[in-house]
């Protein structure tokens, strides 16, 4: 069977609802899974494709940073894995043609779902806008040195290398992470913002500062042999699917586990794991407490209930706190005015349910804390993350086997391009030694993150956008603003699988350079490349394609780097870029000087699972902070205060998108079919709010710049949610999240705590909406 062609874009965005569900996976996920594969590349090549995922000869898994086991299945399956890849390996192709057909205008109509359904961009292509002198609004193709003198051209007319910035987003391997942070600094500028910035950067703030290295400390036998496993602010039915099946082991060896969230998710509900006969068709039940928190409570959630271990009899590990820890007495102090009514305002639980927390807590001698999003996109959630941490030190739970901190990461190489060095603020240690290894001076002051490049090109302070993957446009908040802000830039670049709205709003000139992805086989001048990622848990290993490439003008993702490289610094560079390029064992080797952690580094990754790298905390109970110890802090408790007449709006993700890649309109466990936008309302705040279930409704957010943001055109569904709280899809509502409304420390966009009021959509019934108050947020 052939693939099929693109759905048509979605003109009629026509959810219907079902009620959700309340178990995940089993074999509906493997049916859907591979219905959508089909659709893209065939019986024939779907199956060859499938079979490589995450095997030790094969291809790192595009879909999330979870870790492989040692023990990997024959078809290691997971139905969002298996959408990543189909959707990378697609038959479907962008051609010139395309171009001639679509200018800008034309695709700057369209959806991101329709663009990335278009397939696999084949040619590198330039566009002037109709505006520019000369410029005609489409993109035409054009040769690779063409594109990198152009490229060149600009940037060298910069007043300042600073004046450029250069993007990654989270699937790029250690590689081209490592050549393109070289780059930049050898270019002059510590501009490197990623999508870490707007995901767990949080998450490395908080951890950085109190256990001293901003990774999470657990390792997948960690989660087997846990007694009680907190998994807050994270859907990993959808997200990170083959968590479950760690779940499932732990639980199959006594471990308890806690959910902490304001929508039961059906993930963790219940598992119906399609590898084993058994548990495909009943499942086993994951979840044993279920704490329905309200949005952005969980800072007052584990303030009470360290102060109720404090208050238990026996139940700190005072040899751990006395050995190990700074700051336990402020922090113990402000734990014990943690209030019980301030704690169920804020979290909206009851105080049942926190009593049954604190048991199952004192119960358990290892307890891991999971996490993701859910906790790092608040104003507050670096406090959050700081006090889960007061949490498991308290108890000793940091640095001995089955417990710990457990941020799981998202983008499958996310944490290694951080190690490589994509970073705008890095350690002064780590340019020492790249300036000591390629006889370069970097520059030393701080470059922008994501926030700041946007404000920088709003601002005229930036004017060339250069993007190794992602979707900039579509993941950054505050749409409108964003997009004005590029529009301003004289140059935007995006190195790219497939078409996205980024590609549809640009600069003056832009230019789309289409590359390898993880399934193309990679040849060079040397033969076949590997290359490598580190997953959420340290570990590293490689990454072989085995399908033959999209198109035979693609570049791979390290070779664009290095010509770019040569185009712009020409021969004032000694960096041995064209070496570089031909084989990529040489860039290993660097790496392995100037990364601590790699040293041997091509011959440990050659090993089948790779190696794990160095973590102080987990390793040897030792902490890299400043003081020398593993940090307890006493941040006063926060919690986001919502005027009468609002709700709090999370902007999450459905069953059937990869960030801002849109595989399907349904989000099957919640019951959502044919549509994505609608927003969940709890009944009874529907009711009082005056929302129909199926009423239309404009989403109006409100911030403190007193500037209403609109997103059009929502359908309610009536959901069980927590009181209080709304949820709709990201990137649809990413027009509502102010540019500058941001956590504190991390710069994190709060994309799950907008408060927002509902104006009826045009043409619906008039709804009354209470005066607006002053939102103190
Ligand atoms: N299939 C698929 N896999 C992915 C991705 C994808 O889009 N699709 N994205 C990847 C990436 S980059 C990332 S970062 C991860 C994201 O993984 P997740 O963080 O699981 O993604 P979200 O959909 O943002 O879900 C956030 C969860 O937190 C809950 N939540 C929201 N606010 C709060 C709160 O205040 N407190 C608590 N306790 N819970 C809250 C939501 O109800 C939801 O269950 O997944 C990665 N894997
Ligand atoms: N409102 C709101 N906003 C959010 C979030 C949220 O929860 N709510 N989540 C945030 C998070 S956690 C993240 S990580 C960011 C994600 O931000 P990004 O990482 O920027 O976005 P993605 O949607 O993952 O990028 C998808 C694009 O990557 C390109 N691509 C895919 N594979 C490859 C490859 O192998 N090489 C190259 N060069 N390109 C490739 C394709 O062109 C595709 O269109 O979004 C953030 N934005
Ligand atoms: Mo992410």
């Amino acid at each position: 069977m052939a693939s099929k062609p693109p759905a048509d874009d979605p003109a009629q965005d026509a959810p219907r609802t079902a009620p959700p569900q309340h178990a995940a996976a089993g074999i509906p996920a493997v049916r859907h899974s591979l219905t959508i594969a089909q659709r893209q590349m065939g019986a024939a090549r779907t199956a060859r494709t499938l079979l490589k995922v995450n095997q030790k000869n094969g291809f790192d898994c595009p879909g999330c940073a979870w870790p492989e086991g040692e023990h990997r299945h024959i078809a290691e399956f997971c139905e969002n894995g298996a959408k990543a890849v189909a959707e990378e390996a697609t038959l479907r192709r962008v051609t010139p043609a395309f171009f001639a057909a679509h200018p800008l205008s034309d695709l700057a109509t369209r959806s991101g779902y329709w663009l990335g359904q278009q397939g696999r961009i084949t040619q590198p292509v330039l566009l002037e806008r109709g505006d520019t002198p000369g410029g005609d609004g489409h993109y035409h193709p054009v040769t690779w040195e063409k594109a990198f003198e152009i490229i060149a051209e600009e940037l060298r007319a910069l007043d300042s290398p600073d004046e450029a910035l250069f993007y990654t987003s989270g699937r790029t391997a250690n590689e081209t992470a490592f050549l393109l942070q070289l780059f930049a600094r050898e270019f002059g500028t510590n501009n490197l913002p990623d999508c870490s910035n707007m995901c767990h950067e949080s998450s490395g703030t908080a951890l950085a500062e109190t256990i001293g290295i901003g990774k999470g400390s657990v390792s997948l036998e960690d989660i087997h042999h846990a007694d009680l496993i907190i998994v807050a602010g994270q859907n990993p039915g959808t997200n990170h699917p083959r968590m479950l099946s760690a779940l499932e082991k732990a639980k199959a060896a006594g471990a308890k586990i806690i959910s902490v969230n304001p929508l039961p998710e059906a993930g963790l509900e219940r598992f119906k794991n399609p590898q084993t006969a058994r548990s495909a068709l009943k499942g086993t039940a994951l979840t044993d407490l279920f704490l329905q928190i309200r949005i952005g409570g969980d800072q007052a959630l584990f303030r009470l209930l360290n102060k109720l271990i404090l208050d238990t009899p026996g139940a700190v590990d005072q040899a751990f706190i006395d050995e190990h820890t700074h700051g336990y007495d402020a922090f113990a102090k402000a734990a014990g005015e943690a209030d019980w009514d301030e704690t169920l305002t804020a979290t909206g639980l009851t105080r049942e349910d926190i009593e049954e927390a604190h048991r199952m807590v004192l119960a358990s001698r290892r307890t891991i804390v999971c996490w993701a999003m859910g906790l790092t996109q608040h104003k507050h959630s670096v406090p959050t993350i700081r006090e889960v941490v007061n949490f498991l030190l308290l108890r000793g739970n940091i640095g001995r086997p089955g417990a710990g901190v457990c941020p799981v990461r998202g983008h499958s190489n996310v944490q290694g391009d951080r190690t490589m060095g994509i970073f705008e603020r890095p350690a002064p240690e780590f340019l020492d030694a790249l300036d000591r290894e390629f006889a370069i001076t970097s520059p030393r002051h701080h470059g922008h993150d994501v926030v700041r490049s946007i404000e920088a090109m709003r601002d005229g302070d930036a004017k060339v956008l250069f993007a190794m993957g992602g979707n900039f446009v579509a993941a950054t908040p505050d749409t409108h603003v964003t997009e004005a802000a590029i529009r301003t830039t004289r140059l935007t670049v995006h190195v790219s699988t497939k078409l996205n709205r980024s590609h549809a709003v640009t600069g003056a000139r832009a230019l789309i350079l289409p590359t390898l992805g993880r399934t193309d086989r990679d040849e060079q001048a040397s033969g076949k490349q590997i290359v490598t990622v580190e997953d959420s848990m340290g570990m590293v290993h490689a990454s072989r394609g085995n399908l033959p490439p999209a198109s035979t003008h693609l570049l791979s993702e390290p070779a664009i780097v290095a010509r770019m490289a040569r185009a712009v610094l020409g021969t004032t560079s000694r960096t041995p870029w064209e070496d570089f390029e031909k084989d990529y064992a040489t860039i290993r080797d660097r790496i392995a000087r100037v990364v601590p952690g790699f040293e041997n580094y091509n011959a440990r990754v050659a090993r089948p699972g790779g190696f794990a790298l160095p973590h102080a905390p987990r390793d040897e109970r030792r902490f890299p902070t400043t003081t020398g110890k593993a940090n307890f802090t006493d941040a006063p408790v926060e919690h986001p205060r919502v005027p009468a007449g609002r709700l709090l709006l999370q902007t999450l993700r459905s069953h059937d998108q990869y960030n801002t890649t849109i595989y399907g309109l349904d989000d099957r466990y919640r019951g959502i079919h044919d549509g994505r936008r609608v927003v969940l309302v709890n009944p009874q705040d529907a009711r009082e709010l005056g929302l129909a279930d199926g009423s239309l409704t404009d989403i109006v957010s409100e911030w403190k710049d007193g500037v209403d943001r609109r997103a059009p055109g929502f359908r309610v569904v009536h959901y069980p949610t927590a009181r209080g709280c709304a949820a709709a899809y990201y990137p649809e509502t990413n027009v509502l999240v102010p540019l500058g409304a941001t956590a504190d420390a991390s710069n994190t966009p709060a994309s799950k705590s907008v408060i927002v009021r509902f104006e009826p959509a045009d043409g619906a019934p008039e709804v009354p909406v209470p005066p607006a108050a002053t939102p103190d947020q």
